[in-house]
């Protein structure tokens, strides 16, 4: 009985097949077929990819066996070179692969096989228990797949289908023999680091040697398959070998590092990074095409790379108007650059930032055509082993949510690693979605090669000392096979040998460059330690244009009738009459200025398009149809840059990661990425910390990447109030007792005025080097009156100032200056005004670090008569720019200031609105009562 209802469980799914190849669509599109910048609706496929629809009820047994291995095969698989896993039951699928439970005997003659698969069902097999044979030769032996998770069933047919072949093709003698020679040639590397440094950690791959072949066959097949760039992201094991195998990281190099030598000139401002987070990238050429492939730099923060190499391919793909940028709608399904994620097993399934990557790997805007992820799984993180290490049966699992397939491949087996290369390159050129590669090895020494791995895996490290090196079995296999001759391998390794030791002994001398003003970075440079003014400011003409233009909507479009009143024909209206500027407006007509200047626009970030707020509106909805449109996408006819709208996930570290990644590689694209409340951004720290604020520092990377963050104590309550501007402060690497110059590692504005923000952004791509941008943005004073600009204010000869002085008061009268920053100083002027205060002068930084101190020394002299300096702000004392000003103002202007502001507390804000309420007029009292 339960063979029938399996069977008729069959028979539905069947039936599910047929359906669905009748109503594919695709997944990925906006709500409407229209393209928007950076993303084009993907081609529903017009040819039917699966046969399975064909299947009889006569065959229908034979189908439901052979489903049963491709779905559960892998269970009984033979891909742990340690044995069996104890995480593994595989009780629960001896019913599913046993024949008997569709009516079928060992003995029966296989007649009418399913067309569909005569690849299986060849010549060679006649008999039920020949199918198995076979089915457990293709899916239970040292190379399986996981697929049973895969929801469209096409995709999964055709998936099997190429594993089905590939499993039972035959490699090629001489590719075999490259990577045979590749591996020893690694192994040779490593044996010799690890003689000449006894007490180097270089997290080697001694365990997982054949991940080189997989690598060389990863490359080779994606150089075939029309791959033009591959962007890597490592973590520590095996990585050095990749540099130094492929990415054309001189041996040289490595010794010199190790010994503690510089790795850039010495004009070069910078304070390095480890061994194990080096980077390098190298064009390599093979029979059938060329890849160039580029490692990014890391920090020991594991997995926090992935959204940063998906970002930075995502860039590459704009650069060269490739996948979702290309303008043939034909190309939209190539993906010339690949992005290549390695991971550690117990960091996959334990690190969140690579759920929240793949969640965005399918999403306009953050798509990158696929990634192919390599699980180095040696079964360890560190002592733990991976059945303390994830609750998981598999390091892998997390994918399953995109509904892609896993790989599966015993890493002592070399030809199935090379197979398995060549089925992920294939799978995601033809279905753009990510793949995984699940490697399993082990690691032969400890977690370092200075640790004693058995003092806490003792029965497992019985096992894997009596294990042979792959390099050394896999070439010993092929001398056997007479694939190669023992004399020539030798000769080469040798030869390697003799190499390695010439590196080795020139490595002081080597030559070293820096290699961070390259390609479209030339032209910039590193910022200096003056600080620069840049005049930022564009012709009235033109941002009346641009103003016009961020609401022109086609003829045909039907806008929100609420917008079309309050945002389009309002900004009409303020273009023609010269009307005060607000918030949105300028940050509109800085867009609109640079995308004419020859710059793209990126802004993502949750919402971005409307805005948390309601106030941007830069992408609009037609209410008929649900089409996006990007006004400033169509200023004019012949366009060539544009404003990308990345609506995103609700991640914050994926994403920023993402976008920090597109920035390094673009130096013409403005990036923002706006937090949908600033406080929120520290779900990202680790993306701050160990990339935003010191990439530069550690790797040379510069990045204009603007984070805007909108804060405000506003009585919103502890989460939606402070963007803990003090956080970014600390980060700085400001001098407390020196004048900065532009070089400081992050700039951290708090702008009060439409144009200080509209001078800041256009800033970000003027100058000829990058650094970040953290604004603390507005909440309130998106529609304050009185927070807003003229045209004249940003006309030519116009720049950000990072100090407004008062300009009301009668300086000479001044007994009392209060320095403050963001929207309090509208509130304290609105106190000052209320209480005649006149001999209260007002002083605005608007950026705080680079500290302004020149602009503070001037101002500050200004007042003759001032007895009383003090620092006003909304925060808590504990929160806020307070800790930081005080000591600069003292050491550097001169100035002890007094503190008027909210006193310490454990959260950025209260939540009671009583409390509030009374914390603001406690503040303005003692601003102007002290
Ligand atoms: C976010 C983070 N937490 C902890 C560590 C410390 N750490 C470094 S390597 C490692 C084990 C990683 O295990 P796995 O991902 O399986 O990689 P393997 O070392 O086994 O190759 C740990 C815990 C780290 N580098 N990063
Ligand atoms: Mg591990």
């Amino acid at each position: 009985m339960a063979s029938y209802s399996f069977i008729w469980r069959m028979g539905c799914s069947l039936k599910f097949h047929r359906l669905k190849l009748n109503l594919r669509v695709s997944s990925r599109t906006y709500k409407t077929e229209a393209a928007v910048f950076g993303h084009n609706p993907l081609l529903i496929r017009d040819q039917p990819v699966t046969d399975l629809d064909r299947i009889t009820k006569e065959t229908l047994p034979v189908h439901c066996l052979i489903n049963g291995y491709r779905e559960y095969g892998h269970l009984q698989s033979r891909v742990n070179p340690l044995g069996q896993s104890s995480k593994l039951d595989i009780s629960s699928c001896q019913w599913i692969l046993n024949p008997e439970s569709y009516s079928l005997n060992m003995s029966d003659t296989v007649t009418n096989p399913p067309p569909v698969y005569s690849h299986i069902i060849s010549n060679e097999v006649t008999t039920v228990s020949d199918l198995v044979d076979k089915l457990k030769h293709i899916y239970c032996d040292k190379l399986t797949v996981e697929v049973a998770h895969m929801v469209d069933s096409a995709e999964k047919d055709w998936f099997c289908k190429q594993y089905e072949e590939l499993h039972q093709s035959e490699l090629m003698p001489e590719h075999r023999q490259q990577n045979a020679i590749l591996m020893k040639k690694s192994q040779v590397f490593e044996q010799i680091l690890a003689s000449k440094f006894t007490t180097l950690k270089r997290y080697g791959g001694d365990g997982c040697e054949s991940l080189i072949a997989l690598y060389n066959e990863i490359f080779r097949e994606s150089a075939t398959g029309g791959v033009d760039k591959i962007v890597v992201c490592s973590a520590h094991r095996g990585r050095l070998n990749l540099l130094t195998t492929f990415l054309g990281l001189s041996p040289a190099q490595v010794f010199r590092k190790v010994q503690g030598h510089r790795e850039w000139p010495e004009n070069v401002k910078g304070c390095g990074d480890v061994l194990s987070h080096l980077s390098s990238g190298k064009t390599l050429e093979y029979a059938d095409g060329e890849v160039y492939v580029t490692m990014i730099p890391n920090p020991s923060h594991l997995e926090a790379c992935n959204p940063v190499a998906a970002g930075k391919t995502r860039a590459k793909q704009r650069l060269a108007m490739d996948g979702d940028y290309s303008t043939h709608p034909h190309d939209t399904q190539t993906h010339r650059a690949l992005c290549l994620q390695i991971h550690g097993d117990a960091a996959f399934a334990g690190q969140g930032v690579i759920q929240e990557t793949l969640a965005l790997s399918g999403v306009p805007h953050f798509n990158v055509g696929g990634s192919i992820h390599v699980v180095i799984n040696n079964q360890l993180g560190f002592t733990t082993e991976a059945e303390r290490g994830r609750t998981s049966l598999y390091s892998s699992c997390v994918t399953k949510m995109n509904s892609v397939p896993v790989i599966r491949v015993n890493g002592e087996d070399a030809d199935s690693m090379i197979k398995a290369a060549a089925l992920a390159v294939r799978y995601r050129n033809t279905w753009h979605k990510d793949v995984i590669i699940d490697v399993m090895c082990y690691r032969r020494l400890g977690h370092n090669e200075l640790d004693d791995p058995s003092f806490t895996q003792p029965i497992m490290y019985r096992v894997i000392k009596d294990k042979m090196p792959v390099p050394d079995t896999y070439l010993s296999q092929l001398i056997e096979e007479g694939v190669c001759k023992e004399e020539d391998m030798n000769g080469k390794i040798s030869g390697w040998h003799t190499y390695l030791q010439q590196q080795f002994e020139t490595s002081k001398e080597a030559v070293i460059e820096a290699d961070h003003l390259e390609k479209q970075w030339s032209g910039m440079t590193q910022a200096s330690s003056t600080v620069t003014t840049w005049d930022t400011g564009v012709d009235e003409q033109l941002l009346r244009f641009v103003s016009a233009k961020s609401v022109d909507v086609p003829a045909d479009f039907t806008a929100h009738p609420t917008l079309n009143r309050s945002h389009i024909q309002r900004r009409i209206e303020k273009t023609q009459q010269n009307s005060p500027i607000d918030w949105a407006t300028a940050e509109a007509m800085a867009f609109g200025s640079l995308l004419i200047q020859g710059y793209d626009v990126r802004i993502s970030g949750q919402d971005v398009g409307r805005g948390t707020f309601s106030h941007r509106h830069i992408m609009l909805v037609d209410q008929e149809t649900d089409a996006i449109h990007i006004p400033l996408n169509h200023m004019y006819d012949e366009q060539t840059n544009f404003l990308e709208v990345g609506n995103s996930i609700l991640s914050e570290e994926a994403v920023l990661g993402f976008e920090y990644g597109f920035s390094i590689e673009s130096p013409r694209c403005l990036a923002i990425w706006e937090a949908q409340f600033g406080d929120f951004f520290n779900g990202a720290q680790i993306m701050i910390d160990t990339y935003i604020s010191s990439g530069e520092a550690k790797w040379l990377r510069q990045t204009g990447l603007v984070m805007l963050l909108p804060t405000g104590m506003d009585g919103a309550g502890p989460e939606h109030s402070s963007c803990r501007l003090e956080r970014f402060l600390q980060l700085t690497d400001s001098k407390e007792e020196e004048t900065d110059g532009d070089d400081v590692n992050m700039y951290v504005a708090h702008p009060t005025t439409p144009s200080q923000y509209f001078h800041l952004l256009r800033r970000q791509m003027l100058r000829n080097f990058r650094k970040p941008l953290i604004v603390g943005s507005p909440k309130t004073l998106l529609r304050l009156p009185a927070a807003v600009s003229t045209l004249p204010d940003m006309a030519p000869g116009t720049h950000f100032h990072p100090v407004l002085d008062d300009s009301v008061v009668n300086k000479s009268k001044v007994s009392k200056v209060v320095f403050c920053s963001g929207k309090h100083f509208y509130t304290l002027a609105e106190e000052r005004d209320k209480r005649k205060a006149t001999d209260v002068a007002l002083v605005r930084l608007e950026e705080l670090c680079p500290f302004p101190t020149q602009s503070l020394q001037h101002v500050t002299k200004s007042y003759p008569s001032a007895k009383q300096f003090i620092w006003s702000q909304e925060e808590h004392r504990n929160y806020g720019s307070w800790s930081f000003v005080r000591p600069r103002f003292e050491n550097l202007v001169g100035v002890k200031l007094g503190y008027a502001g909210r006193a310490e507390l454990a959260a950025p804000a209260c939540g009671m609105g009583i409390v509030h309420k009374t914390e603001c007029a406690n503040i303005l009292e003692s601003t102007f009562n002290s």
